[in-house]
């Protein structure tokens, strides 16, 4: 039997778009996970004048392989917690019907502070990305789930979402602003900021209209994965010449 926060975590995600879990990492987890996302983070700012200075985040899992040559340790870490059972329990039950029941992993970010200059990200649903077409991308929101899991591993308000925008189509006024000219404005209806407590974790729905602002200060050390459940698309080759 479910239990009841299991239930309750339902049920907000379905209403909302999200769900949070007070204190999911303890000090020394919490600890532990930070100073391997580090890792990947120094090694990045040390490559590069841009990643992990002026980017929201870098990648842990497709960057990997050059990141953590001088500690895979700490990739195994990373890797070992979002394919984690616990993690994995979070995301159970929010597929759509018809969908798979088994998140599969797409990558895993490191979002931080920034080393330059403070400034604010654009309002977007995940979904668009690819999708020049909204009437394509409306059919994707509709039938489709795909999740960011996310623990905070220094205090992190920085995330903001439109409560309830996964499970419906996009106002006039929000289909103005997140495929206009002035993405970024503070002026987004309804949108609600989600602030995370170190050790706290989140699950939101990719396809909510969501953004975050980006600051020089405080600290901001932040691990997200991304789910999808839809089934993978079947590639068609086509067949070698005869
Ligand atoms: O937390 C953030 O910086 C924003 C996350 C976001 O917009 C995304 O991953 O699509």
């Amino acid at each position: 039997m479910m239990s009841s926060s299991a239930r309750d975590r339902m049920d907000a995600f379905r209403a909302h778009g999200f769900f949070v879990v007070r204190a999911f990492l303890d000090d020394a987890e919490r600890a532990a996970l930070r100073r391997a996302c580090d890792v990947a983070l120094v090694d990045a700012r040390a490559r590069s004048v841009e990643t992990g200075h002026s980017t929201p985040r870098i990648s842990l899992l497709t960057d990997g392989a050059t990141c953590f040559q001088d500690d895979p340790r700490a990739l195994e870490r990373i890797a070992g917690f979002v394919g984690s059972g616990r993690v994995c329990e979070l995301l159970s039950g929010l597929s759509r019907p018809g969908e798979e029941d088994t998140p599969r992993l797409k990558d895993a970010h490191y979002y931080h502070e920034q080393t330059r200059r403070d400034w604010d990200g654009d309002w977007h649903r995940d979904s668009q990305f690819g999708q020049p077409d909204p009437e394509v991308e409306r059919a994707v929101v509709a039938t489709t789930t795909a999740v960011h899991f996310r623990v905070a591993l220094e205090d992190d308000d920085r995330l903001e979402i439109v409560p309830g925008s996964h499970a419906r189509w996009d106002t006039p006024d929000e289909l103005r602003i997140r495929r206009g000219a002035d993405r970024a404005t503070p002026d987004m209806q309804d949108a609600a900021r989600l602030a995370l407590r170190a050790g706290d974790a989140c699950v939101f729905h990719a396809w909510s209209i969501h953004r975050a602002t980006y600051r020089r200060a405080p600290l901001r050390r932040t691990i997200d994965a991304l789910y999808a459940f839809a089934r993978p698309a079947v590639r068609q080759w086509p067949s070698p010449a005869a």
